[in-house]
């Protein structure tokens, strides 16, 4: 379906795309939607976080989802984006807002983003794009938070293309925006979904440790499989639901974070989309994303209830 003069949402965009098709959004819909700028990346992209309300005022509780840390992982920045359109321009879905506010970050790591973009070569490429001493680039936005940081499952080798943790925790201007997010709406925040791929896991803290889960695990454990539920109804596959740590202890995730330090109740890593790794195809975004989209359904009514 073509929107917005030849942007398809179930295709995977440029950043810059992505940009302006938040602008028009904004401006189609300035009683729905406000763009709040949060800085500029490493590379000096400008982010912005997609505020979605019906009532500004009332001050709702909060769902932020967050995607695109890892730069290859491009199914997750296209749900993000396919989510505000649901959340915006379909009727039905508007339900889903009264008496929540989704705060939607697309792409939290678009210098890496458009890195995987520009060449065959670079597509697999994960972390940011800082420049470190050794002359190598990038840390691991999901190593970099400061929880627990660097404590497991991290390299502290800069140029480990993988799980570089950073020299420091929030080493990163991207961590930072995000953990500011979290911090300027941490009374009314209540739940946090860190889009990722690939698996079909959806996982909970700890991710740092998988010798224990935290005490109120069971309520993240049954959010979580109601959300599953939800996507097996419209036709997806189930997620696989366990702690993030059980599935393999890494330390310094935007999850942890938001759990342990802000207090968000209800938090989350996802792994959308099985079966094609990192390179899954544009053809077949129209077919889940529109089931992952129940999903999100699950969780509005869940914190709607609380
Ligand atoms: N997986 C996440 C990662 O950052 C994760 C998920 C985080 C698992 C923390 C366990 C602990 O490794 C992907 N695909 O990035
Ligand atoms: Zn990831």
């Amino acid at each position: 379906r073509r929107i917005l003069r030849g942007f398809s949402i179930f295709e995977y965009h440029s950043f810059q795309a992505i940009q302006e098709y938040l602008e028009n959004v904004a401006k189609r819909h300035p009683d729905l939607v406000t763009l709040q700028n949060l800085g500029t990346s490493y590379q000096g992209r400008r982010m912005k976080l997609v505020k979605i309300s019906s009532d500004p005022n009332a001050n709702n509780p909060i769902i932020f989802i967050d995607a695109g840390i890892h730069a290859r992982e491009w199914v997750a920045p296209a749900m993000a984006l396919y989510l505000v359109h649901r959340l915006v321009n379909d009727p039905e879905a508007r339900q889903e807002l009264d008496g929540v506010d989704w705060y939607i970050l697309p792409v939290v790591n678009p210098d890496g983003y458009e890195y995987t973009r520009t060449s065959r070569s670079n597509r697999l490429w994960r972390k940011t794009r800082s420049k470190n001493n050794l002359g190598c680039f990038g840390v691991d936005g999901n190593r970099n938070y400061g929880f627990k940081w660097a404590v497991s499952g991290v390299s502290s080798n800069p140029c480990d293309t993988e799980t570089y943790a950073g020299p420091k925790p929030f080493s990163e201007v991207e961590t930072v925006m995000v953990r500011n997010v979290m911090m300027e709406n941490r009374n009314r925040l209540k739940l946090y979904v860190s889009l990722h791929s690939y698996g079909q896991y959806l996982v909970y803290p700890w991710g740092y440790t998988g010798d224990f889960l935290p005490k109120e695990w069971k309520k993240l454990d049954s959010l979580a499989r109601t959300v599953s539920d939800a996507v097996q109804r419209a036709g997806g596959k189930p997620f696989k639901v366990l702690s993030a740590g059980k599935w393999y202890p890494a330390a310094g995730g935007s999850d942890d974070f938001a759990y342990g330090v802000i207090g968000v109740p209800y938090s989350y890593t996802m792994e959308l989309t099985d079966g094609y790794e990192f390179l899954y195809p544009e053809r077949l975004l129209r077919v889940v994303l529109p089931q992952f989209f129940e999903g999100f359904r699950a969780f509005g009514a869940q914190i709607k209830k609380e």
